[in-house]
């Protein structure tokens, strides 16, 4: 069987295996209730918005409980948003009052989540936006304000490093925000290097800057957006399933239809939309790469909405009967199923993902020329007749009542 694996350390196998992370949204912003932007979407007074920040305080705020809802869901990591656009500290870190840990909670959250991930057998992710809106040098750039810009840099780095040094072991990295800046300005190679050395064993990610000056790129940072090509272990598709080339790379996707932190009242995605996602990303990527990081912006008072929990747990219920056609999978296609579902592999079994089930009693797979030793609907435990047809294989005897409300999956065992 063919096999897109690409050859990652072992250190990096528990990304590639495990294939599905949470992303998780949460700060200040989540007191408006419109997503992680709204100090800049609504042109909100600053000031306002800063005094707000520095009042709230979360009294539901439960790591452990979000730690295991998530493991449950059956994901298998986690990146927590430290410090997004609004430039609010999820820590105590000494560069700034600003933060959860000087302000109105007096709570080191950045601690408290990793440590409750990390109890749950999660790995940890830690996100951490270039951008700060308050401050104007981000903007304007080096050149018109070197002394303002090289202040900021130090702020950044410091930050960075503070991140890396007091938290333990930390597995994953999400640069976000780096436009308009090139790598250069940022001094991202600098950083890059004292990250490995603090943590040698991190991926990151490729929002890292422009290659140079007029390849601004964009907020998804990467493919043809003015990236450097060659900085980051993983590409970053966001709202898009589409594979990169030259890394590893994770799709970053929303569960409401829009924004990234908590949105009252938005419309939630159901649960097979999630699911299909998972499905594709594990289609399109295989073994090189193709990971899932889907999000949650957990409400202001501190819990995860109700809404995220019920799908993320059913999704998690189909990964304990169905997760060996999702995890540790290699890429490629062995036949055409794209009008039914999604395909992957392991190993000498083919997955079918089936999203569309038609009631009939058997199904044909063209062009499906490996000798099979069985068929099961992995489903139910049941094995399933077959019979070879020309190049067809010809599966009998599926129920007529879907076997499950998300995806029924038939997993063929070929020879050899
Ligand atoms: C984007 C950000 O601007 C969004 O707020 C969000 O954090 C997303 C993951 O990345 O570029």
């Amino acid at each position: 069987m063919g096999s897109n694996r690409r050859s990652v350390p072992d250190y990096w196998k528990w990304f590639t295996e495990g294939r599905y992370g949470a992303f998780i949204h949460w700060g200040p912003y989540a007191e408006y209730g419109r997503g992680e932007q709204s100090l800049f979407r609504e042109h909100m007074d600053q000031r306002e918005y800063e005094e707000r920040a520095c009042r709230w305080n979360p009294q539901r705020f439960d790591p452990q409980q979000w730690a295991y809802v998530i493991r449950k869901a059956g994901m298998k990591y986690a990146c927590f948003t430290t410090r997004h656009h609004d430039g609010y500290c999820m820590w105590d870190t000494k560069y700034t009052d600003y933060s959860s840990g000087r302000q109105a909670p007096r709570r080191d959250y950045v601690k408290e989540f990793a440590e409750a991930f990390r109890a749950e057998g999660l790995r940890i992710g830690l996100y951490y936006s270039w951008t700060d809106w308050r401050i104007p040098a981000f903007f304007d750039g080096p050149d018109k304000d070197p002394d303002g810009w090289e202040a900021m840099r130090r702020y950044m780095h410091g930050q960075v490093e503070e991140l890396l040094t007091n938290y333990g072991p930390i597995d994953h990295f999400f640069f976000d925000g780096a436009w308009p800046r090139t790598y250069a300005d940022l001094g991202s190679t600098e950083l890059l290097e004292k990250m490995r050395r603090l943590q040698p064993h991190i991926l990151i990610n490729n929002r890292l800057g422009a290659a140079g000056p007029g390849q601004a790129g964009h907020a998804d940072g990467g493919q043809g957006a003015g990236e450097r090509a060659d900085m980051g272990d993983f590409g970053t598709p966001e709202h898009r399933i589409v594979a990169d080339p030259d890394r590893l790379w994770e799709s970053c996707q929303v569960t409401t239809w829009r924004l990234w932190g908590y949105a009252n009242g938005e419309r939630w995605r159901p649960a097979d939309v999630w699911l299909d996602m998972l499905c594709e990303c594990a289609e399109t990527g295989g073994g090189g790469g193709g990971n899932l990081l889907l999000n949650v912006g957990p409400q202001p008072d501190g819990q995860l909405p109700p809404e995220f929990a019920e799908r993320a747990l059913e999704v998690g219920r189909w990964l304990d009967v169905h997760g060996e056609a999702v995890y540790g999978t290699d890429g490629g296609a062995l036949t055409d199923f794209v009008t039914r579902g999604r395909q992957t592999m392991k190993g000498n079994c083919l997955y079918l993902i089936i999203r569309f089930w038609d009631g009939r009693p058997e199904l044909r797979l063209a062009d499906m020329t490996s000798p099979v030793r069985s068929v099961t609907l992995l489903t139910t435990g049941q094995p399933l007749a077959f019979e070879r047809q020309g190049d067809d294989l010809l599966i009998r005897g599926l129920p007529s009542e879907r076997p499950t409300r998300l995806f029924p999956v038939i997993k063929v065992e070929c020879e050899g």
